[in-house]
Parts: C-alpha cells; structure tokens; sequence
C-alpha cells in the first residue's frame, strides 16, 4: 500500500478531505485521478480506499478467476433499499444465482423483440410531448423528460405498470423517492458516522417505505390479475419473477426477494438510461456534423416506415457509436468495485490479500492517452468502428461493469437509447443554448444538470 501514491497535506483524522465537495465525489476522485497516476489511495476518516483507472490493471481486475464483484461503498449503502436483489446481493448469496437464472431469458433476442412495442409506444408519449413543447416555443427539459421516458419504458415492459409520468407537470413520487434514496446513499460515504445525517437518515426511512408500498401494489395487482394468463412466466419481468421456477433446481423467488428485484429493476432499468439518452442529446446538439451523419443514417434505414421495427434498431450503427461515444466521456454508472478472492498481486505489482477491493474509474479508463490518443477528451464517435475497437487493448469500454455481475440489462439499454435517439434525430432538429455549460450532478449516477435544449421540426416529417 505504501507504494500507491496519496494527495499530499493528510489531515490528521480527517485525511485526504481538502478541496472535496461532498455532492461531486465522482468528479472530486477524477481530479485527483488526473493528479495521482493509474492507481491511487485517498483516507476518509480513517478508512482507506484504493482506486484504478490504469488500462492494464483494470484489464487484470477483469479476471474472473482472481476478482470478482464487490459490494461495497454506495452498492452497500443500498442495501437497505434493494437487500440481495440482483444488483446490491453479495456473491455468496443463492438468490443472485437463482434470480439471475430466473431473469436471464428475460434479456434474450426474444424478449427484447418482445418488449420493442412497448419502448415504440412510450417513445410516441414523449415526440407527442415535445411536438407541444415546440408549439408553445418552449425548450425542453431533456434529463426531465428523458426520466419520464426511461421510467414508463421499464415499468411497462417489465411490470405492466403505468406511471403516468408525462400527465404529471413533477416528477412521479416514486421517482422523488428514488432519487432520495440514491443522494442519501451517495452522502454515507462523506461522512464518518451515519449518525450525523439523522434527519436525513429519517426522510430515507421515508422514500424506502414509499418504494416498499408502491411496488407491493403492483404486485398485489398483477397476482390478483392472475399473471398475463397463460401460467408460463413467459411474459414480462414481473411474471418471470411470480411464475417461473429455477429450471434445475425447481425454486422460486419469495415475495420479499421479488420486492427487492422489482424495485432494483425500477431504479437501475431507468436512472443509467436516462443520462445517457441525456448526455447523448447534449452532444449531438453540440456537434451538428455528428447529427447530420445520424439523420442520414436514420432516413436510409428506416425510410419512411412510420414505426420502426425491431430488426431496424440495430441496424443504426452510426447512432450506436454516438451512444458508445457518450457513454466513453460519461458512463453514467461511473464505477465498479472489484475485490481479490485469494491473496494474489495485481498486475504483479500490487499485493493484494483475500478480500481486498479497488474501485475502478471508468471515466477516467475511458480517457486514458495511452489508449484512447491525446484527442481523449473530444467527442467524436468514430472511435466505435469495427476496426478501431479490433485495434484497441481488450478491458478498455466498460460501461457496463465486467464479469459474472456486469449489467444484465445493457442489451435492453441500448435497443431502447438507440431506437429514441433515432425517432428523435428523424423528428427534430436539436439546437442547444449557447450559454450552457456541461455540468454533471452526481447521485451515485451521472446526469446533465440543467440541460435544455430548443427544437425545430424537421421539414417533411409529419
Ligand atoms: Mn445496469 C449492473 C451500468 C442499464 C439492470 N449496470 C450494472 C453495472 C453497471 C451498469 C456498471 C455493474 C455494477 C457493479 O459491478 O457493481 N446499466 C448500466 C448502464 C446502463 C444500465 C450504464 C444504461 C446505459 N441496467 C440497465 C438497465 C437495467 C439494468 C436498463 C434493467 C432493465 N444493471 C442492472 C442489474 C445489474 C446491473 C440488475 C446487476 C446485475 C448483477 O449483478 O447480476
């Protein structure tokens, strides 16, 4: 440990806490990742936390054999809120392994050819909302309305629920609630006893009871319902949950634990995606050449079919790479812990016993020079064409996480960003405001603050 470089002036107790703002971890730990070197350390109130951008060391954390998932920092601080659902569950826990068996063909081909009617619908709410938005010379709330979005998409193709979010003129309770329990998480790791956020700790109380409720009235409705019908479990999430039992071993999920997936997949099926839908507006916005490239690439694909069909949202590659791109610069999940699962050393430099973990930033992986050029900094998507990625190191984009407990959902996310993105660039001509500066606003995630933008119909369109 000794040999991993720290901030210079440690405060006795406090340790590395100068110049940290308490609402900006992530981007506090990229400033010093910039000052310190591929690996670093940082002492909060006593406690030690190692952190890893290094391309190398982050390609030999990807083994599977000697690393694995950790839970630990805000994945931890969920665990009142999301228990041992898929994400928050510890890797000895048996419901990880039997809910994710159980979900996994929720995320095959088919079912997200499936679930594709559903996102082309909730898609239709959100061009009918900014079609009024553009009547009344309005600019829109993108990370607003991208949420709305987000949210209606995975509580209807995976719970059959309907939130209502673009009659509301605020944002929907359960998404106050969501945001609160995710801030509240995000501030344990800033203080050094949870202690001193007692009102906090109180309201969270609070947003974690409304999560409770709301999600076991869904579920009330759908078993009263009867699932979709045919006893199956082979339509939603919802009903894979209730009704399909773990192919070997015959099990099923209890009702608690399908709380604890339901609301898991309520708040990571949406948040992520909503920052990166936002994120990617942002840059198209500002890179109208990137824009006119996408559009074009939309018009050939998909002609002048009115709605899009699932095998048609794939074949958008040049969109893909803008989401790629975006998700390079801010991948809104921006870090994954990895612990060793024996006494090994870390790209036969770093000594590692049982049990000890390094959290990986990936904003700063993905700026990395050495990989990425000295232009690592710009936006520009044709970093993504097949021969770039073939001649660039494996371990290098990982938005999504690594291993056995990477993100199941990320197929899901990409048809979905990929195919509003194109209804949007097909509709609209984006333009952004001037004045704006990115700003990001951290809640464990990543979001544009602030962001709106003004849109012009394309002509032709109807
Ligand atoms: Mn997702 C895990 C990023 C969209 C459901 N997700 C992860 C991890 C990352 C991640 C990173 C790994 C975290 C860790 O190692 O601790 N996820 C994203 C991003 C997007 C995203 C950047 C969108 C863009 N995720 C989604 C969607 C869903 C989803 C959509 C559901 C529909 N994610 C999950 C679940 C896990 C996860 C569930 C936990 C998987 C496991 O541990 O088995």
């Amino acid at each position: 440990l000794r040999r991993i470089p720290h901030p210079p002036n440690r405060l006795p107790l406090l340790g590395d806490v100068i110049g940290v703002d308490r609402r900006t971890p992530l981007q506090d730990t990229v400033r010093y990742a910039r000052r310190l070197g591929p690996i670093f350390r940082r002492r909060a109130f006593g406690r030690e936390f190692v952190f890893t951008w290094g391309a190398e060391l982050v390609a030999d954390l990807a083994d599977e054999s000697r690393f694995a998932k950790h839970v630990g920092l805000g994945v931890a601080n969920l665990r009142p809120v999301a228990g041992d659902g898929l994400f928050t569950a510890y890797n000895h826990e048996p419901n990880w392994q039997l809910a994710h068996d159980v979900l996994a063909p929720g995320f095959s081909r088919e079912a997200m050819a499936g679930y594709h009617a559903n996102m082309l619908a909730v898609a239709g709410r959100l061009t009918d909302h900014w079609d009024r938005e553009l009547v009344a010379g309005r600019a829109v709330d993108v990370p607003g309305d991208m949420t709305k979005l987000t949210l209606e998409t995975i509580a209807r193709t995976g719970f059959g629920h309907d939130f209502g979010s673009f009659e509301r003129d605020r944002p929907h309770p359960f998404v106050t609630a969501m945001i609160g329990t995710l801030t509240y998480a995000q501030r344990l790791n800033t203080v050094p006893f949870p202690l001193l956020l007692r009102r906090a700790a109180r309201r969270n109380e609070a947003d974690i009871a409304y999560l409770n409720r709301t999600v076991d009235d869904l579920v009330r409705a759908r078993r009263t319902a009867g699932g979709d019908g045919d006893g199956d479990g082979g339509g939603d999430l919802l009903d894979r949950m209730l009704e399909t039992a773990h192919p070997k071993t015959g099990e099923r999920l209890t009702a608690e634990n399908v709380r604890r997936q339901v609301i898991t997949f309520l708040v990571a099926g949406h948040e992520t995606t909503s920052g990166a839908l936002s994120f990617a507006l942002h840059y198209l916005a500002r890179h109208p050449d990137v824009a006119a490239q996408a559009r074009a690439e939309v018009d050939q694909v998909w002609g002048g079919t009115a709605l899009p069909g699932y095998e048609q949202v794939a074949k958008l590659r040049y969109v893909r790479r803008v989401l790629d791109e975006t998700l390079r610069l801010w991948p809104t999940a921006p870090a994954y812990a990895r612990e060793a699962r024996q006494d090994t050393v870390l790209a036969g430099t770093h000594p590692m016993r049982r049990g000890a973990w390094t959290l990986v930033i990936t904003p700063m992986l993905h700026r990395e020079r050495a990989v990425w050029g000295a232009d690592a900094e710009e936006f520009d998507p044709n970093r993504f064409e097949a021969k770039a990625v073939r001649s660039r190191p494996p371990h290098t984009f990982k938005p999504f996480g690594t291993g056995a407990r990477a993100c199941i959902g990320r197929q899901f996310a990409l048809h979905e960003a990929t195919l509003v993105l194109g209804l949007l660039l097909r509709r609209y001509e984006l333009r952004p405001d001037p004045d704006y500066r990115l700003r990001v606003t951290e809640r464990l995630t990543l979001m544009p603050e602030g962001l709106r933008l003004h849109l012009e119909r394309r002509a032709g369109t109807t």
